[in-house]
């Protein structure tokens, strides 16, 4: 029989109230852009895209990045954007903090050495707020949120009929 695979990725996911003020942030941008709004709940930062993994490799990568050690770090959501090419409103930061590209740079690395190479494009931290965007004309006005992040996760990704539904499968700590 053919083994399972599971579409992976790592991300960071924020704490409930975060999100629900990201969330009401989506709204606003709804109002200008259209679209489709993340839903609370599926609000993340990815740091690493694996795509399908074969279930038998699970184990292997659960105990190589959780050898990982990365520092705690806080950083600034203080800008939203808009990409044509695929219809995505985000939410990043103009400053990123060095941990946040080491981290995913790291977690690349591991991934590589036990032959599961991110493909994809290079890191651009940003959180998808909207799909489906239209161009909007202005942007809402927005309180930066400060974003203490302690922890990363490793996610799955299952399609349902209402969208991409994330099931967390392991939690590491930061320092
Ligand atoms: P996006 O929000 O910019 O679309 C789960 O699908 C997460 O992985 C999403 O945050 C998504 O980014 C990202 N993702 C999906 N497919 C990807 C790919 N081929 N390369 C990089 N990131 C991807």
């Amino acid at each position: 029989m053919a083994e399972q695979s599971r579409r992976l990725f790592l991300a960071l996911w924020p704490e409930p109230a975060l999100a629900e003020r990201l969330h009401q942030l989506a709204g606003e941008a709804h109002r200008e852009c259209g679209g489709r709004i993340m839903r609370r709940e599926t609000l993340h930062l990815t740091l690493a895209f694996i795509g399908a993994v074969g279930e038998e490799r699970l184990p292997e990568l659960l105990t190589t990045l959780g050898r990982l050690r990365a520092p705690r770090f806080r950083m600034q959501l203080d800008v939203l954007g808009h990409w044509a090419h695929n219809h995505i409103l985000w939410l990043g930061c103009t400053d990123a903090p060095p941990a946040l590209p080491q981290l995913a740079a790291d977690i690349r690395r591991e991934l590589a050495a036990i032959g599961l190479p991110v493909s994809g494009p290079e890191f651009v931290p940003h959180m998808t707020l909207l799909r489906k965007a239209h161009v909007p004309r202005e942007l809402p006005v927005f309180e930066p949120a400060d974003w203490a992040v302690a922890e990363w996760v490793l996610v799955e990704s299952r399609m349902t009929p209402h969208g991409a539904d994330y099931q967390p499968l392991a939690t590491w700590a930061l320092d």
